[in-house]
């Protein structure tokens, strides 16, 4: 498919758009290759295949696209993350302490939670992808399996603004589980850009519900980077 786009889309995105609409598997990942000869950093690979998925969603919304192409889009996608991060991530240097990822209970959109897990990693993290959907329960229940080692960083995606009242009811039980008292926590996502949420996540019954947010990952990084030194 020929990808027009009214914005300037760079000519990579373009072509890897072209690929996944065409369900072209294998032509897509050859777009990736030739990506990656010349992004040699993970987060900028990651800012191109986001922007497809943006662009996809735009499509999607006028009704050029299907939901199905949307499907194939997506898991291709989340394929070459695994693949950018195999190919980019650099020899590790420290262990930095075990993060938690997961989306807000209500919350599907799992991409960028993917992708941030692959940086954090790179970071020297070791990294556990919950997946989607998560409330303060069925967090407390995967901490069983710890047996007694407890989480250092938790981040929860969140896309959808719809999911802010459920989000705030997990932070505020989830400091009371001793595997994640000491974790500090990230809230990141599409959703963090709006002032409501950033007003209802900066007081709690004791303090702030969560100690970062984030619309993108760049200075989430920096957040966790200054962690554990
Ligand atoms: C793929 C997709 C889906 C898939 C997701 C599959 C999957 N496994 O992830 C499915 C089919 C499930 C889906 C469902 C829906 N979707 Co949808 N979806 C998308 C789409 C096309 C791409 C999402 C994506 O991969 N983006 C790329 C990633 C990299 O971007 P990102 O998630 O924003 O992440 C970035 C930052 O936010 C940040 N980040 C994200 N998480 C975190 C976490 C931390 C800790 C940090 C630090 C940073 C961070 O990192 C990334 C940096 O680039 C978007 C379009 C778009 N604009 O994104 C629509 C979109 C998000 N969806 C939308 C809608 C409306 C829906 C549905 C309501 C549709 C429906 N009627 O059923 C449902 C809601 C489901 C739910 N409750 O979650 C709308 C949302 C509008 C809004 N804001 O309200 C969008 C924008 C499409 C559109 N243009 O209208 N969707």
């Amino acid at each position: 498919m020929i990808v027009r786009a009214k914005h300037a889309v760079p000519e990579q995105v373009r072509e890897y758009l072209g690929a996944v609409l065409d369900r072209d598997r294998s032509s897509a990942l050859s777009t990736v290759d030739r990506m990656l000869e010349s992004k040699k950093d993970m987060a900028e690979a990651f800012n191109l295949l986001a922007a497809a998925q943006v662009e996809i969603g735009e499509m999607w919304a006028k009704g050029i696209v299907s939901v199905a192409d949307e499907h194939f889009a997506t898991n291709v996608t989340l394929e070459c993350v695994d693949i950018v991060s195999e190919r980019l991530s650099r020899p590790r240097v420290r262990r930095r302490g075990l993060a938690f990822l997961c989306t807000v209970e209500g919350e599907y959109h799992l991409v960028g939670l993917k992708m941030f897990s692959e940086l954090l990693r790179d970071q020297g993290w070791e990294t556990v992808i919950l997946g989607s959907s998560f409330s303060a329960e069925s967090l407390s229940r995967r901490a069983d399996a710890l047996r007694g080692r407890r989480v250092d960083l938790l981040c929860i995606s969140a896309t959808m603004p719809s999911c802010l009242p459920l989000l705030v009811d997990t932070l505020e039980a989830i400091r009371t589980v001793p595997a994640y008292s000491r974790a500090s926590i990230i809230v990141g996502g599409h959703a963090v850009t709006s002032r409501r949420w950033r007003d209802a996540l900066s007081h709690g019954r004791d303090g702030a519900l969560a100690d970062f947010l984030a619309r993108g990952y760049e200075s989430a990084l920096k957040f966790a980077a200054s962690l554990n030194r």
